[in-house]
């Protein structure tokens, strides 16, 4: 027999499963009304994440994917009403506070960040990360939020943040399906965790399959745990802890995570829960209907192993309580869904009512004057369950008959207009940036300082004080990437800094790009500082979806809930070869919206940069020059302190005839071809556009073009990448049209990777004969007198 108090908890435990699974099957049943878009659910993993929450305790993190919503409710930081204003795309905070309605329903995640954009005492929260729908994209984030336990238990400088951490005391709950185990991303995190030896405790809801793709498909064997068992911990070495338990069992599952907790918490051994034979009720999602390709005995196999209907059982034979006292259970649950169901409906309909009312008593003077307009009105009356845009729509149909005419209540239908723009644009395009006051781009300049007899040293050099300086400033900074512990770096801007400050501090990672990010994502959201490090820009591309998928959009998707200052370092733009020499800043500008994205063209500038970027709560990537760090460059006096503005572009050189927009290494070889063209009367001026994202806020570039008129851009990408994309800045943004006497010109590399040897490189990127020869044409077209033939 149990006790009256565990009953009591077993009886609240069912009721919260009851409630989850109506408001999955009224989930379905809005999309199929027309009132939600979409619907993914729940339904049939209940029992495992009532476990789960179970052993969940304040300060731990979560991240994991759109199943997870019997979870949420149980840890207390979703609530039904909060569900459903997801599920129709409520755009208020409050009602949506995971994402405002910017998220499709079953993506969670809890505000950590308060009003100001300041980070929540989150060591006293539940806290999940925001929810990302690419498959196990969850995974590398979930090695950093474990990654920062280890930290705040073994370094003793961060004991003091205990609004961060209690001691490292908590787990990374991460949750992920069966089939999703099949991407790189999972094995990488996995295999990471377990060499990091961290408090991760990863689930694995397996239903067997993956949309309508069943198991044989997706993994060896047919079960992830089987496969895994190789990273099972023993004498031989340190691993993993690996549970399976069964899904629809539910005494199983709450000693599964019994365990799984104590040896995770305390231990900081990452622990696997494998739970099998999950059923799925309703399908994958609203998108189709399993029973096309679930066969008969499959179908009944998962009706009569719903867990739901397997804990009823278990409740009575265990005397728990009575099937009459169940009954009256799943008909409080199922009242329980509907009236919320019903009030989130309506609280989410009233705020488009009151815009939408507001304009039908405006049309309905305008008809009394126009009868013509009256159709207008009618649509927008007659529509079932309208949304904003289709007030939106009438009032600018409505503007668009009373062109050139009068009407008495014009002015307000603008404004009506134009208020409606404001408050969508805040709606849907917040918070793209961080909107705090520790934004990046309220960080002011810094000059840096040198006395007469400043040191000139290599550029790594620069670098190795300004890291050095801000380890010693903050113990909330590190660093880590391939190489970066031990050699300090493959161009040793790190070095001496792991014997300095610890392996704690700056560490080597094995070679795994992504989930290299993930780690600092992680770490970010736990509130450090962390620098990750990818060694070669050309490798990025292995954290590049991680980087745009998540990081990059991570403000906006929250609403300024959740934010991850992480600094992304790398070196490239030139060195050789077709995978040291890449500079596809094109790429890189067209998928990071949201980071700022920072080129400096030496190692003063990039220590400028990271001094600005230690202060800000924005994340983003540094590139620095590959060819670089043996340049010599005076050291500031002030390296730890002075700071480089971003989106101020730099006149390197004053001019008159034509202005010359680049940055990164290009700057140097634009200088080489400029002093040929000088030589040759053309006086060129040059600018170092020092950050691409953001790109020139002041409008320097074209003040510059105003004086000039002609520009031409110029990089290393390929023809159309980041040339264009500065091209329609100054020319669109800008303006600058008006001031062209000259076709705008872009010198760029070519379409094909670099070449490999000095001679690839030379023939495969701008050099400063092809930067000559190129505005010299560009002069000659105006002036063939003055500058005669060449070739
Ligand atoms: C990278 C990526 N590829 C494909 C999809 C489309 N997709 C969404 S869910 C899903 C199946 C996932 O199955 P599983 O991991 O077993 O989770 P389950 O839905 O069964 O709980 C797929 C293929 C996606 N979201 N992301
Ligand atoms: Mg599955």
């Amino acid at each position: 027999m149990v006790s009256a108090k565990k009953a009591a908890e077993i009886l609240a435990d069912y009721r919260l499963a009851c409630e989850s699974r109506e408001a999955s099957l009224l989930g379905r049943k809005e999309v199929f009304m027309g009132k939600a878009k979409f619907g993914i659910f729940g339904d049939g993993k209940e029992l495992a994440q009532i476990a789960m929450a179970k052993v969940f305790r304040k300060g731990d993190h979560r991240a994991g994917y759109y199943r997870d919503q019997t979870f949420m409710l149980a840890i207390g930081e979703m609530t039904l009403h909060h569900y459903f204003a997801q599920l129709y795309a409520h755009t208020d905070v409050e009602a949506d506070p995971a994402s405002a309605g910017r998220l499709m329903n079953g993506h969670f995640a809890t505000r950590m960040l308060d009003e100001k954009g300041e980070l929540k005492n989150i060591a006293q929260l539940k806290n999940s990360s925001a929810d990302i729908s690419p498959t196990a994209a969850q995974m590398p984030r979930l090695v950093g939020l474990a990654y920062a336990s280890k930290l705040f238990r073994n370094n003793q400088g961060l004991h003091p943040y205990t609004d961060l951490s209690n001691q490292g005391n908590e787990i990374a709950f991460g949750t992920i399906g069966n089939a999703s185990t099949s991407e790189g991303m999972f094995f990488e995190a996995i295999n990471a965790a377990g060499v990091l030896q961290v408090p991760m405790l990863i689930s694995v809801w397996d239903d067997e399959y993956g949309i309508s793709v069943p198991k044989e498909y997706q993994t060896t064997k047919g079960s992830i745990s089987k496969i895994l068992a190789g990273f099972q911990r023993n004498k031989d070495g340190k691993g993993y802890e690996i549970i399976t338990a069964c899904g629809w069992n539910y005494e199983e599952l709450c000693s599964a995570y019994e365990k799984a907790e104590k040896i995770c918490r305390e231990e900081h051994v990452p622990v696997l829960v494998h739970v099998v034979e999950m059923t799925q009720p309703q399908g994958h999602s609203t998108s189709g209907s399993h029973e096309r390709y679930k066969s008969k005995e499959r179908l009944a196999w998962e009706t009569e192993f719903d867990c739901i209907r397997k804990m009823r059982e278990w409740i009575i034979n265990q005397n728990i309580s009575s099937a009459d006292e169940l009954d009256d259970v799943e008909k409080a649950a199922k009242a329980t869904a509907k009236r919320i169901k019903d009030q989130s409906w309506k609280r989410f309909n009233e705020g488009i009512q009151r815009d939408q009312q507001e304009l039908v008593i405006l049309l309905e003077q305008a008809v009394a004057q126009y009868s013509e307009l009256k159709n207008i009105l009618d649509v927008l009356n007659k529509t079932i369950n309208p949304l904003r845009y289709d007030a939106i729509k009438a009032a600018k149909a409505a503007l668009r008959f009373l062109i050139g005419k009068e009407c008495n209540v014009k002015d307000r239908l603008i404004e009506w207009v134009k208020r409606t723009a404001v408050e969508n644009e805040d709606r849907y395009s917040s918070h793209l940036h961080s909107q705090s006051e520790w934004s990046a781009l309220n960080v002011s300049a810094i000059a840096p300082i040198y006395s007469d007899n400043a040191m000139l040293v290599d550029g790594r050099e620069v670098l190795r004080a300004c890291f050095a300086e801000a380890l010693q400033r903050d113990p909330r900074v590190l660093a880590f990437g391939e190489d970066v512990g031990r050699i300090g770096d493959v161009n040793q801007g790190f070095a001496g800094l792991q014997e300095k400050f610890g392996e704690l501090r700056v560490t080597d990672t094995g070679i795994r790009e992504c989930t290299i990010v993930g780690q600092g994502i992680g770490l970010a959201l736990r509130g450090l500082r962390p620098i990750a490090e990818v060694q070669y820009l050309d490798y990025l591309l292995y954290a590049i979806q991680i980087l745009s998928d998540d990081l990059a959009n991570l403000q906006y998707r929250t609403k300024g809930g959740q934010k991850a200052p992480l600094i992304v370092r790398t070196r490239g733009h030139r060195l050789e070869g077709v995978w040291h020499a890449g500079s596809p800043m094109g790429m890189i500008l067209h998928s990071l919206r949201g980071m700022f994205v920072l080129v400096p063209r030496n190692m003063v500038q990039a220590a400028g940069f990271y001094n600005t970027l230690l202060k800000s709560d924005d994340p983003a990537l540094i590139i620095e020059c590959l060819n670089g760090y043996r340049l010599k460059e005076k050291l500031p006096d002030n390296i730890g302190e002075f700071t480089v503005p971003l989106g101020v572009p730099e006149i390197l050189k004053e001019g008159n005839d034509v202005t010359i927009v680049t940055y990164g290494s290009m700057c140097r070889v634009v200088m080489e071809g400029v002093a040929e063209l000088e030589e040759k009367g053309i006086s060129c001026e040059v600018i170092d556009v020092q950050t691409l994202l953001p790109f020139d806020r002041y409008h320097i570039i074209v003040e510059s073009l105003k004086k000039t008129n002609r520009i031409v851009f110029a990089d290393e990408d390929v023809p159309g990448g980041a040339t264009a994309f500065m091209m329609q800045q100054v020319l669109e943004v800008q303006k600058g049209y008006q001031y062209l006497d000259s076709k705008p010109l872009t010198i760029t590399g070519k379409e094909h990777r670099p070449a490999y040897g000095s001679d690839g490189d030379y023939f495969s990127k701008p050099n400063p004969e092809e930067i000559f020869d190129q505005i010299y044409a560009l002069m000659r077209e105006t002036s063939p007198e003055r500058f005669p033939e060449v070739y």
